[in-house]
């Protein structure tokens, strides 16, 4: 254990970790079972287009959340975008800037304007008293994004949907297996979408997945993830190349083998952070509401960098000398990023509780792969560096200078 600031890796010390620990490794599920549905996939030799690993996913999918439709793709981002054209959004759709930048650009990829709406603060989620100022005669629709698997305010957002005519959907890639007054999420709205992204709760290694209760939207969604196919030389309707493949199905397959393994995990790990973490002010960890089911994939806190002396950039660039490759999701927020900045060089102004969490906050290492001594040695990181704070920020910004000299 680290005693003294100077054997912290930014002033020189050995790094606490050999190898980095990244947020977002991999949940994995039994080796040898994947391994016997990769070499089944190899002796059917049916690799892709609606193999029966992928029918057994979506199968299994649609049971655990609860819905009649789940239609398996690539990946999240262009089963948004299938969504999105699905549903029939066109001109202007409300989102949140506080998201990873897919939600937004699956909108601008079809020439939808992604206008974005401030988050309430307490659930890090678009804040529906925020929305109604925000439609226009060109808006269509809302897409709520179910952070860090946290639910939106679905009845809000679904009463201002009925109230104005709108579509509302759900970017649910982070929430797969969490629930929102005892529903699972991925049954709300006109459909919602899955990611299975390697960094995500379930993975299959790229993917994801469109839920939905609509069978006409199911039936749409289908064609459009498969060029518009409606059978053989039978095209219907336009479309893409959304499908997923064997291997991912398979991989799929067995991470839902062992998903309540996974949750255990991840449970042990949110719970043994909060316990280290509670006595230290200035450091707020996002909790889940722990009535409702949970994937607990995402350590995340807001740093109060006034209340704890040391900025939330500091203290990443302190984790990661030591090797610990926190990250600050979802900074700068979408609407500082191109080609929504240029777009709405002003809503910066609009965005007030956004632009002040993109400031605060910080993603732990979490997962399978992470121990409970990686935490406490985690955790004595961030003790050790706000103990010496003041003596800290003199370091840290004679070092910031000497960089800034050198470069
Ligand atoms: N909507 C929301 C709200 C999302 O958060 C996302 C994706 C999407 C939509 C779109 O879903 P997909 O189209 O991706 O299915 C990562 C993921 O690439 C992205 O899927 C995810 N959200 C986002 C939150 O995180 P980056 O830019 O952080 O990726 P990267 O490569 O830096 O990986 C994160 C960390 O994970 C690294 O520190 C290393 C580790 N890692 C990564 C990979 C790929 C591994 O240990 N093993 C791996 O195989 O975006």
């Amino acid at each position: 254990m680290k005693k003294r600031l100077n054997d912290l890796a930014i002033f020189g010390g050995t790094p606490t970790f050999v190898d980095k620990l990244h947020v977002g490794r991999p949940n994995m599920g039994n080796r040898e079972n994947l391994l016997s549905r990769i070499n089944d996939i190899l002796d059917r030799k049916w690799l892709t287009n609606n193999g029966i690993y992928v029918q057994e996913f979506e199968r299994q999918i649609a049971q655990l959340v609860g819905v009649k439709h789940c239609i398996a793709t690539c990946n999240a981002t262009v089963a948004l975008e299938i969504a999105i054209r699905a549903v029939g959004f066109t001109g202007e759709v409300i989102i949140p800037s506080f998201t990873f930048i897919a939600t937004a650009h699956a909108l601008k990829w079809q020439e939808i304007i992604p206008v974005f709406c401030d988050i309430d603060p307490r659930t890090h989620n678009i804040d529906p008293n925020k929305i109604v100022q925000s439609i226009t005669p060109r808006t269509t629709g809302i897409i709520g994004v179910h952070l860090w698997g946290r639910p939106c305010n679905v009845e809000a957002l679904s009463e201002i949907a009925h109230t104005h005519n709108l579509k509302l959907m759900f970017d649910a890639a982070h929430a797969f297996g969490c629930s929102h007054q005892g529903r699972m999420i991925g049954s709300f709205g006109d459909a919602e979408v899955f990611s299975f992204h390697a960094t995500k709760f379930l993975n299959t290694f790229e993917g994801g997945a469109i839920v939905t209760n609509s069978d006409e939207l199911a039936e749409k969604i289908r064609l459009m993830t498969n060029f518009g196919f409606a059978g053989y030389d039978r095209v219907i309707y336009i479309g893409t190349n959304g499908k997923m493949t064997e291997v991912s199905a398979a991989m799929g397959l067995t991470g839902l083998d062992n998903l309540d393994e996974f949750v255990f995990i991840n449970y042990r790990n949110y719970k043994y952070y909060e316990r280290q973490l509670k006595e230290i002010h200035g450091i707020n960890l996002t909790n889940y509401n722990e009535s409702e089911k949970s994937n607990y994939q995402y350590i995340v806190l807001e740093i109060d960098e006034i209340v704890l002396g040391i900025s939330r950039d500091q203290l990443l660039e302190i984790l990661h000398a030591e090797n610990v490759m926190a990250r600050r999701y979802f900074y700068p927020g979408c609407h500082n990023m191109e080609p929504y900045h240029s777009y709405f060089p002003y809503s910066k102004l609009l965005l007030p509780e956004t632009e002040k969490l993109i400031q605060r906050v910080i993603s732990l290492p979490t997962g399978t792969s992470i121990s409970l001594e990686d935490i406490t040695n985690i955790v004595d990181i961030i003790k050790l560096a706000i103990e010496n704070k003041t003596y800290f920020q003199d370091k840290l910004s004679n070092l910031q200078l000497i960089s800034s000299i050198n470069t």
